[in-house]
């Protein structure tokens, strides 16, 4: 990838801080900044990759992975009574980071559909 850095690689190379709360050799988790629930956790891959849209059939492996880390915090949050996972995707999709990255919200009863 060419051009500058997005803010969630550079929350990868630790250059800006980010209440992480998991990290493993594939992904990172950290709390949303901007948080619209009492949980509002964001999963990374730390692989480049701007979006939904750029995966490719060899990120199989990967993007399971980060599914099954969802729902491994999910269950670790005590999210026993459910949650909700969106990964928002171009711009009509209101994604804003052209970092892949999968939001999980809980914590209350959550509306839909959303906006
Ligand atoms: O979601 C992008 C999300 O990224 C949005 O909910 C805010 C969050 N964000 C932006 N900057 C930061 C930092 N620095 N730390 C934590 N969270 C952040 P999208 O799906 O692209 O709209």
């Amino acid at each position: 990838m060419s051009g500058e850095k997005t803010i969630f690689k550079k929350i990868i190379d630790r250059e800006i801080p980010a209440n992480i709360i998991y990290e493993d050799e594939l992904c990172l988790a950290f709390n949303d900044v901007n948080p619209q629930a009492p949980v509002h956790v964001l999963v990374i891959p730390k692989q480049e990759i701007p979006s939904l849209a750029h995966l490719k059939d060899s990120d199989q492996e990967l993007v399971g992975h980060l599914l099954l880390t969802v729902g491994k915090l999910a269950k670790t949050l005590g999210l026993d009574s459910g949650y909700r996972t969106i990964v928002n995707t171009g711009k009509e999709g209101g994604q804003t980071v052209d970092h892949l990255h999968l939001h999980l919200l809980g914590g209350r009863s959550l509306q839909w559909p959303p906006g």
